[in-house]
């Protein structure tokens, strides 16, 4: 039975997800889902953010991709611990994957975890894997139609980046729609509006990121 077996694998995932949130809560680490399409910009971001926080925060990063270590080669450019899941096909990490990678880090010395998700607007919010928070990034050149086209993962984020601000001038797109359309479905959505490119609007996201993860330090 089809049913029964999707809601097995669910459970089982659950499970092994409120472990993993035990482990990060024990030992004080705040972690990040990031979720996006392919190419709106999260390894730019983590680039971006990890370059200004990691002296002053200790973080490490999980890459989740269909195949490829492009990703995690990028990550340790900089010096951070990085594990890089390939999950062979599968759209999305579980909290199976995410408890193999987080057993290589030293969570005793771990503030901050960022796990970037596979590439893809739909399964990567169906499944909880034991992170503090969702966070995702929209880039505008995919059009002001995708909060209403695909709810779940604006509905399941609390942080929303709006990257790719730079390339407005050459896009017809509805910023303010975009905004609009995620407050209606998720009106406690904090939203950011940036250019990993040019640097525009990352200070907000920053700032934030310090507060959330030096609230769980305390
Ligand atoms: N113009 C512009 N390009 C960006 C920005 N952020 C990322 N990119 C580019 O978008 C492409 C995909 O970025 P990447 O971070 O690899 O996306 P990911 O697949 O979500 O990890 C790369 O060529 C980046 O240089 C931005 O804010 N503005
Ligand atoms: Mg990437």
């Amino acid at each position: 039975m089809k049913i029964q077996v999707v809601s097995k694998i669910l459970d089982a995932n659950e499970r092994i997800a409120v472990e993993n949130k035990e482990a990060f809560d024990r030992h004080h680490v705040f972690v990040i889902n990031l979720m996006s399409s392919p190419g709106a910009g999260k390894t730019t971001l983590l680039e971006k953010t990890i370059s200004q926080l990691k002296d002053s925060i200790s973080i490490a990063v999980i890459e989740g991709d269909i195949a490829g270590v492009d990703d995690a080669m990028r990550i340790e450019a900089l010096g951070i611990p990085v594990v890089q899941i390939n999950t062979g096909g599968y759209c999305h990490l579980d909290a199976g994957m995410i408890r193999d990678a987080f057993n290589e880090f030293d969570l005793t010395k771990t503030d901050l975890i960022f796990i970037e998700n596979v590439g893809n607007l739909v399964c990567p919010a169906e499944f909880y894997m034991g992170e503090d928070i969702k966070a995702m990034i929209l880039s505008i050149t995919e059009g002001h139609d995708k909060p209403l086209k695909y709810p779940t993962m604006f509905q399941n984020s609390s942080v929303i980046l709006i990257n790719k601000i730079d390339l407005k001038p050459h896009l017809d797109v509805d910023i303010d729609k975009i905004k609009t359309d995620i407050k209606k479905l998720n009106p406690s959505a904090v939203i950011f509006e940036v250019s990993c490119k040019t640097g525009e609007g990352l200070q907000g996201w920053i700032d934030w990121l310090k507060t959330a993860s030096t609230s769980k330090r305390l």
